[in-house]
């Protein structure tokens, strides 16, 4: 049984209301027109940044599955089919210099941040062309030229770290923000709660992405936590407020994202923003996704981030022909960039003992 007071709670905001999906979604910033995407122009840059970027993770997890299925990459993964407008959405309002901290599911926020599909693609496939070399595979791809720190494995490790970044611009007076992008699961974790105060506290230039894409590994996220929504029901406890976007229209993502950044550039400090989402696949290549219950899935593809923004670059009247054109410049980029990746050799053995813990030793695990 969920708390009633957490609803009551959160009924008592303005700007929380209900779609007719179960989706709660934003309305607080816009006045609510008729078309909210025609009267509040984002402008055709980042309209068509945001399309690009969306189709570019799409298609490149799509690759990445089907390379799985010819056993041309090794380990699990974890895609985030779905839940592209979160990723472009964010990376299309931030600037150059501005940090990406990633949990295992990172492909789409590696990418989203401008690096290139062969490495991240040759990283998956443990080739000497991939991000790290091929030493790292899926849950840690990092590309630091691209502002992207790191992809975390360990559940709400990186919230501490992404503070520390920030408590680090602050020190020094730079202006870049650092964004920590984590699932639902993740806001039970201590980690969450400790870095989400200390933020607070020190007004870090910080902004805080939850995922909630319904499910941890494979616990529906309502079945255990206190309050309806994860990451926007704690946000008062750190005096915060609580944000909630629909996670399948990256207008409304980007829009959300331009004002936390903002706030956070001006030395007004973090925000907590909750991205109402869904995963297509399992959580792993390991889970065939038997728990969720008949038709959600269907329902959710109902609203597909990119089926959405197809249908928005057509009310802003661009042609058919150019969306064409983008999708078949993406799928080109996608299929050289897995020929290059198919022809790449692994690492070296001499690259073994670089790049690791310290100098490359064994003592510190004794
Ligand atoms: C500290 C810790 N506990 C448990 C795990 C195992 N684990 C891996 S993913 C996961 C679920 C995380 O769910 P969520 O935060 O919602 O992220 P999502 O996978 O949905 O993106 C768990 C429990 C872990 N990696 N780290
Ligand atoms: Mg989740």
């Amino acid at each position: 049984m969920r708390p009633r007071r957490a609803g009551r709670f959160l009924n008592a905001i303005p700007w929380i209301s209900r779609d007719l999906k179960g989706v709660t979604l934003m309305t607080k910033p816009l006045k609510q027109p008729a078309s909210p995407a025609l009267n509040d122009d984002i402008g055709e840059q980042a309209r068509l940044a945001l399309y690009r970027t969306q189709v570019v993770i799409r298609e490149a997890e799509q690759r990445a599955f089907d390379l799985f299925l010819q056993n041309l990459v090794k380990g699990t993964s974890h895609l985030s089919l779905g839940q592209e407008a979160v990723a472009a959405g964010f990376a299309v309002a931030m600037q150059p210099g501005d940090l990406s901290f990633c949990t295992y599911r990172g492909h789409a926020h590696t990418l989203a941040r401008g690096t290139p599909v062969e490495k991240v693609l040759g990283e998956l496939m443990g080739r000497d062309n991939g991000l790290m070399r091929g030493k790292g595979g899926s849950m840690h791809l990092t590309s630091e030229p691209h502002g992207v720190m790191g992809s975390y494995a360990i559940i709400g490790a990186h919230l501490p770290i992404a503070c520390g970044a920030a408590w680090r611009a602050q020190y020094k007076g730079h202006k870049d923000v650092s964004v920590c992008f984590f699932g639902d699961g993740t806001t039970n974790i201590g980690a969450f709660h400790e870095a989400l105060n200390f933020a607070a506290v020190w007004k870090l230039p910080v902004v805080f992405v939850c995922e909630n894409n319904l499910y941890m590994e494979y616990t529906p996220i309502g079945d255990v936590t206190a309050v309806e929504h994860p990451a926007a029901g704690r946000a008062a406890s750190y005096g915060l407020e609580p944000i909630i976007v629909d996670g399948q229209d990256a207008d409304e993502v980007y829009r959300v994202a331009q004002k936390a950044l903002a706030r956070a550039r001006a030395g007004e400090g973090p925000s907590l923003i909750e991205c109402k989402t869904y995963r297509y696949s399992g959580h792993s290549r390991a889970d065939p996704a038997k728990y969720r219950p008949e038709g959600e899935l269907d329902r959710w593809k109902q609203r597909d981030p990119i089926l959405i923004y197809r249908e928005r670059l057509k009310q802003f009247g661009i042609a058919d022909e150019v969306v064409a054109a983008i999708d078949a410049e993406i799928r080109n980029l996608v299929d050289d960039a897995t020929e290059r990746c198919k022809a790449a050799p692994p690492p070296p053995l001499d690259i073994i003992a670089t790049d690791v813990y310290a100098d490359g030793g064994w003592a510190w695990r004794n």
